[in-house]
């Protein structure tokens, strides 16, 4: 890795992805939705005997209350306290987003407003390996179960034995998931969005998954509601000369070691910060476990850029739109109004990326891929949906039907006049 310089730079190397541009596992993934709505169960247990190796028909998808039950006595006592801690600050962070149904009471008597409600059935996906991460479980859930979801569904691919990983249905379990499947893929997606026998439709599903489960969310979009297109992980950090090497590498590594596919990039004005964190990064990857994995992302998706100073460094950011950026500078705040695009920020030296990913309270589901320009975090309103209320008095319908006839008639719409007209005095 070497420093480079903004103004030497084609940053399309930085600014890569869009979702779906591969018509070929695009038409995969709409095979595997057919097969769901035409087959319902009988393909959801072929599906997930061929990529998960594992066959349900016998114990069935749903997980089981002894399933649960078993999955404590699985977790260590640290484990459970931090979940609930987290949970705490996840929730007090959320509930802090809520919004209430209004209604405005008009001098004419009339009354206009909008109700707020949940959405009544939530689909939430976790994915399986080792990006099972117990923690994405309570940043999906907890925002529903704020939000008022009734039913808060789950659905990951199972382990080659058939179960899920213990600490993710302790953290389905605190976080008031209602019921949780074992099937992952295109495939549950599907289950999702069109039910089968087994598994009832939800109105949304939330969550991020490999590329099969980001198409199928893509592909079933209209049929449900979605979150986002979720992609690989992000992290752009400014820095000037009062940030630390060793604590600026170890923030780009957090974020390199989620996938080869993943993004840490290093912007500051300083030429000796740069190289010194390189080497760090270096130095740093040397024992990490997931060496492989951070190193792929470090080389192909990494940067260090020399710009000319932080309002240039800020600029750059702005463009990349990156998930997470941080700003660890002199004077975070200074600079926390010129931030357009970017999925969270982070001010300070204080303030490491996982910080976020696991703790603070804001959410850790966030957009990727440049889409930080118009999605925002998940949080309450993502569960909820709004109901407009027009209720007009006598008087407000005889002072507006003359001008709502005329808008009708110059729509050729004669019978929407004289429905208003039928109540004119
Ligand atoms: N940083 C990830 C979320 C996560 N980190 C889960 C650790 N566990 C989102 O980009
Ligand atoms: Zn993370």
């Amino acid at each position: 890795m070497k420093v480079e310089k903004l103004e030497d730079m084609n940053l399309s190397r930085l600014t890569r992805k869009s979702y779906g541009n591969d018509a070929e596992l695009e038409q995969r993934v709409s095979d595997i939705l057919s097969r769901i709505r035409h087959e319902g169960d009988e393909a959801l247990y072929q599906l997930t005997e061929t990529f998960d190796k594992v066959n349900l028909r016998e114990s069935g998808l749903k997980v089981s209350p002894a399933e649960t039950e078993q999955a404590y006595t699985q977790v260590d006592e640290a484990f459970l306290s931090t979940v609930r801690q987290a949970r705490a600050n996840i929730l007090s962070y959320h509930e802090k987003q809520k919004r209430s149904s209004w209604f405005d009471a008009k001098e004419d008597g009339s009354v206009l407003g909008q109700l707020i409600l949940p959405l009544k059935r939530v689909g939430i996906y976790v994915p399986g390996g080792t990006a099972a991460y117990p923690s994405s479980v309570l940043m999906n859930a907890l925002p529903a179960a704020v939000a008022g979801v009734e039913e808060i569904v789950m659905v990951s691919p199972p382990r080659s034995d058939g179960t899920l990983l213990p600490e993710v249905l302790v953290a389905a379990a605190e976080a008031g998931v209602t019921e949780i499947y074992k099937v992952g893929g295109a495939q549950a997606i599907a289950a999702l969005a069109y039910g089968t026998k087994e598994i009832a439709s939800v109105d949304k599903i939330t969550g991020p998954g490999n590329i099969y489960v980001t198409l199928a969310k893509k592909q079933v979009f209209g049929t449900v509601d979605i979150d986002m297109l979720a992609g690989p992980s992000e992290i752009l950090v400014l820095a000037d000369d009062t940030a630390r090497p060793e604590e600026l590498a170890a923030d780009l590594l957090s974020q390199a070691e989620h996938d080869r596919l993943a993004s840490a990039i290093l912007v500051s004005p300083d030429q000796a910060l740069l190289e010194k964190t390189i080497q760090e990064v270096e130095r740093q990857l040397a024992d990490l476990p997931r060496v492989e994995i951070a190193r792929s992302a470090w080389e192909n998706y990494g940067a260090a850029i020399l710009v000319q100073d932080l309002e240039e460094g800020l600029g750059l950011a702005n463009q990349i739109a990156p998930e997470h950026f941080e700003l660890v500078v002199a004077e975070p705040f200074r600079w926390l109004g010129r931030v357009r695009n970017a999925g969270a920020v982070f001010l300070g030296r204080f303030s490491p990326e996982p910080v976020g990913d696991y703790f603070a309270g804001p959410n850790h589901v966030l957009p990727t891929g440049g889409t930080a320009r118009f999605y925002s975090p998940l949080n309450v309103d993502t569960f909820m949906k709004k109901v407009s209320v027009i209720n007009y008095s006598e008087e407000a319908l005889t002072r507006d039907a003359q001008a709502i006839a005329h808008f009708a008639r110059r729509e050729g719409l004669e019978a929407h006049a004289r429905a208003v007209e039928a109540r004119k005095k």
